[in-house]
């Protein structure tokens, strides 16, 4: 079986310090956290910044700051900016961290409900948008798919050229709003993906452990952090984001599944050097 990739999405864009202390805002708790995953296995770090004061951005400059500190330390991990930013903010200031030629970038696949009021909203024009863009700079997709109609809203978006072939998907279940994260539409996701395609699962809250096992055993790769969840066990504040990718190597080894490199993701990925 091919290795694992281990991505960690060490601050996401709603998770605040309220939720998990550790969450990061600053440059230097960006370089924490995304050193503790890498040190514990992850290979990609799905990145989102932040203001100081943990207000959102997308600004290219925050992004590139982030991204040039992470790498001074950890020069061979892929960092995967978010094209997602947070719920309101608008095309072009989503877009302005792929000015920045990463190896990957994130590529929501449709609109959804995100809890209370919130509309997460990535219409059909925007997809081809953002797909075309990532195209023209060299720079693959990761697919983010909250449902099952957004693997084929990226299926029919290939056939037309927006999306190249293969693919490869990130799997978010268990958003409210979204697919949830049982067993039953795990497999309702991974039997819908073409045969070249890979994929990554992220599992919301309490799905991210059990969605991780699924996809270790699978043959898939694996998406932790706290973006997605902040606890390491039912009750208990997760200490770290390598804390996370931790738990995930142990389930990994108890499998018999070899965990990836940066090199290794690479080729599995298809990127670019
Ligand atoms: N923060 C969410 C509204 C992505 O990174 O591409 C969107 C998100 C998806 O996190
Ligand atoms: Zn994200």
């Amino acid at each position: 079986m091919e290795k694992l990739i281990i991505t960690a999405a060490i601050s996401g864009a709603e998770v605040t310090k309220e939720h998990n202390p550790a969450v990061p805002y600053t440059v230097e708790e960006c370089v924490r956290e995304a050193g503790s995953a890498i040190e514990a296995g992850a290979s990609i770090i799905h990145l989102h910044v932040r203001k100081d004061d943990g207000t959102p951005t997308q600004d290219k400059d925050r992004f590139k700051t982030v991204m040039d500190a992470i790498h001074a330390q950890y020069p061979d991990v892929i960092i995967q900016p978010s094209t997602g930013g947070a719920v309101g903010m608008t095309n072009d200031e989503r877009l302005q961290p792929t000015e920045l030629n990463p190896e990957m970038a994130t590529l929501d696949c449709g609109t959804l409900n995100f809890g209370g009021d919130e509309i997460f909203e990535n219409t059909e024009n925007t997809i081809k948008y953002f797909g075309q863009k990532m195209i023209e700079r060299g720079i693959k997709p990761e697919l983010e798919v909250f449902d099952k109609s957004m693997i084929d809203m990226a299926l029919r978006l290939g056939k037309k050229g927006y999306i190249k072939s293969p693919m490869h998907f990130d799997f978010v279940m268990g958003v409210n709003g979204g697919i949830s994260g049982t067993l039953r539409d795990f497999n309702f996701m991974r039997g819908s993906i073409p045969a070249d395609a890979t994929y990554t699962v992220a599992g919301i809250g309490r799905f991210e452990f059990p969605l991780a096992a699924a996809a270790i055993i699978d043959g898939g790769h694996v998406r932790v952090g706290f973006e997605d969840n902040t606890m390491i066990s039912r009750g208990v504040v997760a200490e770290s984001n390598g804390q996370l990718v931790a738990k995930v190597v142990r389930l990994a080894n108890e499998f018999g599944r070899e965990i990836a490199t940066p090199a290794e993701a690479r080729e599995i990925l298809g990127l670019k050097a």
